[in-house]
């Protein structure tokens, strides 16, 4: 369980990356000298504003009456107008650099590895006679990062520490063991994409707008003294030194603009430092991976072992182009988990494009919440994979974006309830972005709000929280579905539609050869709203509440313009079946009812899975990182486990650091996911992947290896999850199921379906059997085992 290499990182792609959900970490592993990239998860560029264009309520009707006409590129044009302002863009820290003394010797053994099982860093190597080590962990419950330097010569340990920020910082030794970093961010920032004259501002005055920060660096020397400089602090001669980071912002919640006195962000950091002094090393430690360990320890894998296996993570991962390795592919499900843990905990913001971890002032897509498929995806293996808790900032977030995207259903549609489209960001920004010159087909898309509904709803079904569900998940789940009544409208042939629609990001050929963005009734608008009814409806049912409303949406479900099977017998993506400008598109947007939706299943709706299944020959494997994640879900939800499987392949592709990667998406040597460029979506997609592989529960029974590949014929996972509340352990063997175990969070009927004949044991008693399916009662906090012949 561990990622490892004989030499440091030679780019920010290659460096480990360390989290506590609020701060973060990419460790270098560098000698002569050591990088610690930083991150704090609230520093953003910008302020709230008002994003929210009234002329789109104006426009609305006319781009209605031209998409209804099929006038598609008036339609386009009228979209434009109904645009806003550009979201903002997550920024970077800083870095702290650790100058060591370079001598003539140079590092032998080197080693340096990021272990999951511990979440902590380290890096080892000797220089002649006398051998060193880093140890790094960033502590959730301490709130600091914490840097342990040790070498076994007496005296040996000789080094500057400097932080360092690319924003306007300064930097003060504020007493003989302590260094204080204050600085400020841009004030806005336009997207990379722009070609902004000048994209990065900073207000003139010091006082002026933009994000403050602090970063603390405190070092704890035995041995050898300290020197402290305006160039940072001098460490001479020590045995050992620890070195705690502290920082904090002046956010001010997304609502108010970030407060201009750095003092707010000071007294944020300083807390946390100050408690973390009073303690040692060994019980931060202890703390620290006590905490991880509660939530990684919930599942582990077995895919069985390899050769690969003894290689430094780089040269396996190079190799497993060559020889099958199925641990790798373990290795990056567990990689998936790590990351989630490490950047998303209770209390910090939830993952952007990158988790927490950007080095850039202007990064790949600002480094924001994209809600057309990579801010969900991030959380798809939450609830599957045993760590429900790191959903928490999801949640918040969308009660936050709730709140905005009311604004901008009234101000721009009329309508009630809330909307967000597909870019959101630090200050829970909902309106289409663009500025009048967007391109519709991203940006003219409302349903950012009721896709991230679906985790409330899951979240309900995984766990039988009905506090959640009544308190805080059917507020949201019903304003969302008020806006979705509101937004659809009749297309004169008896069907509700919706209009704009766009399927992201994919435009087509209009019936004039031209292509456009926006139409009529895409696919996934229809699954999306058709879906997020449903819930409404369970929800509102189970709750006892809104029967009025609920046959207000019972009635507008089944007027819902349906699916379409299109001329190749693929699911149709559009109203009318347009050609595609890209055939080989990497959005999988007209599938969303197979996957992460459940409307299409083999079982149940056997035309359409085939539709699905001709839908995703014609687009082919290829694609972006988050594009061939997204495929092993949808392959595993069709029981596909080879090709799925071979989708797990294509991921574990090594994409160099210049990012050029013509074939597409893999993984960079650290195996975070690359588009290209790095984006988190794909490590987290491949984890939910895995998971779907092993075991689903969308069909309302346990579904136990639905998509084992050949490729994996002997191995065990223990403590994934299924909706009902139950946590499962698999065996299997020659490719089929040996046995399981269930373990009921819940008191609840458990169905479960495999192929094999099963027999159900509760405390040494046998209390059923069944050939390929089961049923018993199971009660809350008992076990049950399961053991299987095929
Ligand atoms: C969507 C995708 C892109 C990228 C961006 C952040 O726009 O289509 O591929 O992932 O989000």
């Amino acid at each position: 369980m561990r990622l490892w290499y004989k030499q440091p990182a030679r780019a920010w792609e290659e460096a480990l990356p360390l989290g506590n959900g609020r701060l973060g970490a990419m460790v270098f592993g560098g000698w002569p000298t050591e990088r610690l990239q930083l991150n704090e998860d609230t520093l953003w560029s910008g302020a709230p504003r008002d994003w929210n264009n009234p002329q789109a309520r104006e426009v609305l009707p006319e781009a209605r009456r031209a998409l209804l006409a099929e006038d598609y590129h008036e339609g386009d044009a009228l979209c434009q107008k109904m645009q806003g302002p550009y979201n903002e863009s997550y920024q970077p820290l800083g870095d702290l650099y650790l100058d060591f003394d370079a001598g003539p010797a140079s590092p032998e053994d080197y080693v340096r590895a990021l272990h999951l099982d511990t979440a902590i860093a380290t890096v080892d190597y000797r220089l002649g006679t006398t051998r060193f080590t880093r140890e790094v962990f960033a502590s959730y419950p301490a709130n600091v990062i914490v840097m342990r330097l040790t070498c076994d010569t007496p005296g040996g340990l000789t080094f500057t520490a400097r932080p360092t920020s690319p924003h306007p910082s300064t930097l003060e030794a504020v007493s003989a063991d302590t260094l204080l970093l204050q600085g400020r961010c841009p004030a806005h920032i336009a997207p990379n994409y722009l070609n902004a004259p000048n994209p990065v501002i900073y207000s003139d005055t010091p006082d002026g707008p933009g994000m403050r920060f602090a970063l603390y660096v405190h070092v704890n020397a035995k041995g050898g003294h300290l020197q402290t400089s305006a160039n940072g602090l001098h460490v001479e001669g020590a045995d050992e030194v620890v070195l705690t980071l502290s920082a904090g912002s002046s956010f001010n919640g997304f609502r108010h603009p970030p407060s201009t006195d750095v003092k707010t962000a000071i007294a944020r950091a300083h807390a946390p430092l100050v408690k973390a002094q009073g303690r040692t090393y060994e019980a931060l430690k202890a703390e620290h991976v006590r905490d991880h360990q509660n939530l990684f320890h919930r599942v582990s894998l077995d895919l069985g072992s390899s050769e690969g296996e003894t290689l430094p993570t780089d040269e396996r991962l190079v190799q497993s182009k060559h020889r099958p390795d199925p641990g790798l592919a373990a290795l990056l499900f567990q990689y998936g988990r790590y990351l989630l843990i490490a950047c998303s905990r209770p209390g910090t913001q939830p993952a952007n494009l990158q988790g927490i971890w950007n080095h850039e002032l202007r990064p790949p897509w600002s480094s924001n919440y994209t809600l057309n498929i990579n801010a969900e995806m991030n959380y798809w293996p939450a609830e599957s994979c045993n760590l429900s808790e790191c959903a928490e900032p999801l949640f918040t977030f969308i009660r936050e974006l709730s709140e905005n995207g009311q604004k901008t259903a009234r101000i721009n549609y009329g309508a009630r309830g809330w909307t967000a489209h597909h870019n959101a960001d630090l200050w829970r920004q909902t309106a289409p972005v663009g500025e009048g010159h967007g391109d519709p087909v991203w940006a003219n898309w409302p349903m950012g709000g009721a896709w991230l509904c679906r985790h409330l709803w899951e979240h309900y079904l995984y766990t039988g929280d009905l506090h959640f569900l009544r308190e805080f998940a059917y507020p949201l789940i019903k304003g969302a579905a008020e806006f979705c009544l509101d937004w659809l409208i009749e297309d004169g042939k008896g069907h509700l539609v919706t209009a704009p629609s766009v399927s992201p990001e994919l435009r087509f050929i209009a019936p004039d050869g031209r292509s456009a963005a926006s139409s009529v009734a895409t696919t996934m608008d229809m699954a999306i709203i058709r879906e997020l009814f449903g819930h409404c409806i369970e929800a509102a049912e189970t709750l006892k509440t809104d029967r009025e409303f609920v046959e207000q949406l019972r009635r507008a479900q089944e007027r819902l313009f349906p699916y379409q099977i299109g001329s190749q017998g693929q699911i149709q993506e559009w109203y009318k079946d347009f050609p595609p400008t890209d055939p080989h598109h990497r959005h999988m947007s007209p599938l969303y009812g197979l996957f992460p939706g459940n409307e299409i299943t083999p079982d149940q709706t056997p035309e359409l899975a085939q539709a699905a299944r001709r839908f995703m020959e014609i687009r082919g494997d290829a694609g972006t990182g988050w594009s061939l994640a997204w495929k092993i879900n949808l392959w595993a939800r069709l029981r596909d486990g080879n090709h799925a499987h071979k989708l797990v392949n294509d991921l574990l592709t090594p994409v160099d650091v210049t990012g050029i990667q013509v074939h597409g998406g893999g993984v960079y040597l650290n195996l975070f996911d690359a588009h290209p460029p790095f984006q988190i979506d794909g490590n987290f997609g491949f984890t939910s992947g895995v998971a779907e592989m092993l075991l689903q529960s969308h069909e309302g029974y346990i579904a136990l290896l639905p998509a084992l590949p050949t490729a994996w014929p002997k191995g065990s996972v223990r403590g994934l999850r299924a909706r009902g509340g139950f946590e499962v352990d698999i065996e299997w063997d020659k490719g089929a199921l040996t046995g399981a175990k269930v373990r009921a969070l819940r008191s609840a009927p458990c169905y479960i379906r495999a192929a094999a004949r099963m027999t159900v044991f509760h405390a040494g008693k046998q209390i059923t059997q069944g050939d390929k399916e089961l049923r018993f009662e199971a009660h809350a906090g008992e076990e049950y085992t399961i053991s299987a012949a095929s």
